[in-house]
């Protein structure tokens, strides 16, 4: 299986993707997700210019040595450009394997440890009661676990909320630069009680709800949520403050029994493996396409396994169906899953370029058994979509300080 040729294609079909695609010389070929938003072009040109010549030539089944290759051999390993661009090589190359050996890929990992992928949807809005509207609509079609954000009477534009309701709630857009919106943590923090209190009145105990902070919150501050939420039962609280000391989730732990979850901006198991270890965590949420494919996320679930941490991969609407469909089959088999983001497959300009054997019933992914992914790429119908420049939005404190976004 000797590859013969590598193509990077980045598009724009609603949002931008790069996708990367590896031939072997028999025809084969197998696509990766290679997408860091609002950094696409960095990548494109790093597969293309740095990646790309290395591959040809090599057996495509030579997954292990191909991953160490491209991170111990460059020297400067780890960071977003580099671990995105070796998570599609590895990715492509698992669709590849899959291929040859006629299975789907969670065979490959070692079959099946749940029937279907338990997913949590997204509602959010303007007010607490129109975010509960969403919910009710959500757990109509079946989800049981809901994510709800919602708006900070008194900011402009927050977190998870549709902006100019035409583009998805990071406001990537035809801006020509990031848009910029306020924060302030005691606004928020005097407001976001309350969804969860009036959640819990509307739709009871059973259905599992969940938040996520987007790191706005230094860790006392996380703390101190954590306290105020736990009456309501959350799943896991979602990056309650930065962790690049991870050490802030001692501080968060000592406080608080919400569970944790962080990771979908992480690159390997380095990132985490001290939140891990002490169980800081419950949940670690890295992305195929930002943390080495499926072979860096086996070994994050693998190691976290250890330590009673679940998995909850980011499922964010920057990340391809390519990833969504290799999240799949490693959700499907790690035995220490925890839940799937989703907010669907795709739109309908996505789906002329994309298209994926999953379906999705009861707020739960079932896994189709197409061989290898289980994922295909349209090239024809991406190039009538061309890369857009777009940017994710920047935060300021309300005197103008530049805050976590
Ligand atoms: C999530 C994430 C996203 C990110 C986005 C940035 O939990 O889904 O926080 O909303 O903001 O993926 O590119
Ligand atoms: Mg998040």
């Amino acid at each position: 299986m000797i590859i013969s040729d590598v193509k990077v294609i980045t598009c724009c079909p609603g949002r931008n993707f790069v996708t990367l695609k590896i031939i072997t010389e028999d025809g084969t070929y197998g696509i990766g997700d290679a997408t860091v938003n609002g950094r696409e072009l960095a990548v494109d040109s790093y597969l293309r210019e740095h990646v790309a010549p290395c591959l040809i030539g090599r057996n495509a089944h030579d997954i292990e040595d191909i991953w160490q290759y491209l991170y111990r051999g460059v020297y400067w390993r780890r960071g977003p450009i580099t671990m995105a661009a070796v998570a599609a090589v590895d990715m492509a190359l698992w669709d590849i394997k899959g291929k040859v050996a006629g299975l789907p890929v969670y065979q490959l990992l070692g079959g099946k440890s749940r029937q279907a992928v338990t997913t949590y949807a997204h509602a959010s809005g303007d007010t607490i009661d129109s975010t509960l509207d969403v919910m009710g609509d959500l757990v109509s079609q079946g989800f049981k676990a809901i994510r709800l954000q919602t708006s900070v009477p008194g900011l402009e534009g927050s977190y998870g909320l549709l902006g100019d309701k035409k583009d998805y709630f990071e406001l990537q857009s035809s801006r020509s630069l990031p848009p910029e919106q306020p924060w302030s943590t005691t606004k928020y923090l005097n407001n976001v009680v309350g969804l969860f209190r009036e959640a819990r009145a509307r739709f009871g105990d059973e259905i599992e709800l969940l938040h996520d902070v987007h790191s706005r919150l230094t860790p006392i501050e996380a703390a101190r949520l954590g306290k105020m939420l736990e009456p309501y039962n959350l799943l896991f609280l979602e990056d309650a403050a930065i962790a690049e000391n991870q050490e802030n989730y001692k501080v968060i732990r000592q406080h608080t029994t919400i569970p944790l979850a962080i990771g979908e901006t992480y690159n390997t198991i380095w990132d985490c493996k001290d939140l891990i270890q002490n169980q800081w965590i419950d949940y670690i949420r890295t992305a195929a396409t930002h943390a080495g494919g499926i072979t860096g996320l086996r070994r994050i679930t693998d190691f976290a396994a250890i330590y009673n941490v679940r998995t909850a991969p980011h499922g964010a609407p920057d990340l391809s169906p390519i990833c969504f469909a290799a999240q799949a089959h490693v959700d499907i088999w790690a035995p220490n899953f925890g839940i799937q983001e989703f907010v669907g497959f795709g739109t309908s300009d996505s789906d002329k370029v994309f298209s994926y054997d999953h379906s999705v019933k009861d707020g739960m992914i079932h896994v189709g058994d197409a061989h290898g992914l289980g994922v295909d790429f349209n090239e024809a119908a991406a190039a009538e979509f061309p890369y857009k420049r777009s940017y994710l939005p920047v935060s300021r404190l309300e005197d103008g300080t530049l805050w976590h976004w």
